[in-house]
């Protein structure tokens, strides 16, 4: 028999007391686990000068080292794994490009785990048994397929494990089984919307509900594109393969922030720079502890990720903390002449001038001054070959972009369909300098 529901009040409503006595006693749990079978942990938490007896409960984390994707490197591939090989059931591994790839490993329990946070997400767009969900995250090492895939199970949903790619099938299947969930990275969606335009075919030919979207940064003008092309309500989902994959939190109804799920992992904003904890509500590097993970449990990882944590109310009365939207990684963040970009910043420019998020941002530097080169397609609507007016747009987006990001810029308009599109995390930056 399908399940009913995948909703769970009696945890994701829970009270602050309740949230912190689970999270105190896992976490002490979890740390004990690390101490007695990764050795690796073990020497880093000697170095600092902490045992076991120092952590108490979640109020001591911060006395706990921090661990780096340079700790997974050095630990590649089994330095880290604190389940025998023989309980795994499974890996996945990050589309990183440079250096060693990181390898996660994971119990049936922590696959179990996972698929459940999966599934609230799920729940949380609106999702039932009622629901065909087509899947176009990748499948394979990559996290997103697998994760939205178990968690489409979880709730009962007809799942259609499509993975990314064959963009006319992903539109006939979106058509012919009637799907009504579609979980995919936003620019992939953004560009089945697109297509689905070229093909003549209006939103309402579909009978899709509701978007599951994550994996890459996308801002909220982003959203709104997506929203009005493909006629649907498009939500965030973060995570990332350290820490198990999509599903660490989730967008609700309000669709404004993203829900931690706090029972199975604390998170803590830091200055990037000094490694000090931040006041609440502060901007800073996102920092994760797992505290029910068998098999790779990660303790205060830094993600690199740069966001706020809220936890004002929520209309849909979850009380777990709120992440806003990444604005970017600290390792995407661009310095140009000294000065700090995300290209976030650059998206949210383009779209408020009725561009999509088709661009490209190339860096460079020229007898030693950075340059920063915009490349922005038309939309079919906009698209014109009179260079006055092309001239007389370029000007007004570089203007827009020296109001936003208090730099020049040179903004190039380009012919519709010309930047490359990604089927999975878009490729958006272009650093060329030799630094
Ligand atoms: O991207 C897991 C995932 C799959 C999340 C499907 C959501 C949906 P990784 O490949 O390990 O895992 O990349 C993790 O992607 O540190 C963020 O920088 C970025 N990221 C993930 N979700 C979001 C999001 C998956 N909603 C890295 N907004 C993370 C912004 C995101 N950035």
């Amino acid at each position: 028999m399908k399940m009913e529901h995948y909703y769970q009040p009696e945890i994701e409503c829970a009270s602050r007391e309740q949230i912190k006595a689970w999270q105190d006693e896992r976490l002490v749990a979890q740390v004990r686990h690390l101490w007695e079978h990764v050795p690796y942990y073990r020497k880093k938490m000697e170095e600092k000068g902490v045992t076991l007896d120092d952590v108490q409960s979640s109020a001591d984390l911060q006395k706990l080292p921090f661990m780096t994707k340079t700790d997974l490197r050095d630990a590649y591939p089994y330095g880290l794994l604190a389940k025998p090989l023989s309980e795994c059931v499974r890996i996945h591994s990050t589309s990183g490009t440079t250096g060693k790839r990181v390898v996660a490993f994971y119990t049936q329990h922590d696959i179990d785990l996972w698929e459940d946070c999966c599934a609230r997400a799920i729940v949380a767009a609106g999702g039932s048994k009622e629901d065909v969900c087509q899947v176009s995250y990748g499948y394979g090492l990559f996290t997103g397929g697998a994760g939205l895939n178990g968690g489409a199970h979880k709730v009962g949903c007809l799942t259609v494990p499509i993975s990314s790619g064959n963009t006319e099938r992903q539109i006939m299947f979106l058509k012919d089984l009637n799907a009504t969930i579609l979980c995919c990275t936003p620019s992939y969606a953004a560009f089945l919307g697109e297509t689905m335009k070229e093909m003549g075919m209006a939103p309402d030919q579909i009978p899709l509900k509701a978007g599951i979207f994550g994996a890459e940064a996308w801002s909220e003008e982003m959203r709104h594109d997506i929203e009005a092309t493909l006629g649907i309500k498009a939500y965030d989902i973060y995570g990332l393969t350290e820490l198990s994959g999509p599903g660490v939190a989730f967008e609700c109804s309000a669709q404004c922030g993203m829900h931690i799920n706090e029972d199975h992992f604390i998170a803590e904003i830091i200055d990037p720079d000094t490694g000090e904890v931040l006041p609440e509500g502060e901007k800073g590097e996102l920092v994760f502890t797992s505290i029910t993970k068998e098999a790779f449990p990660m303790v205060r990882y830094r993600t690199r990720d740069i966001c706020v944590l809220s936890r004002e109310k929520c209309s849909c009365g979850r009380t777990h903390v709120k992440m806003h939207k990444p604005m970017g990684r600290s390792d995407d963040m661009l310095i140009i002449r000294g000065v700090n970009v995300f290209p976030s910043q650059i998206e949210t420019v383009l779209l408020n001038h009725g561009y999509s998020a088709n661009y490209q941002i190339i860096v460079d530097r020229v007898k030693a001054t950075d340059t920063l080169d915009i490349h922005v397609e038309m939309t079919p609507e906009i698209f014109t070959d009179n260079l006055g007016e092309i001239s007389r747009r370029q000007k007004e987006l570089a203007d827009g972009m020296r109001s936003m990001l208090g730099l020049s810029a040179k903004v190039t308009l380009v012919a519709p369909k010309s930047i490359v599109r990604s089927e999975g995390k878009a490729v958006r930056v272009i650093d060329r300098r030799k630094i």
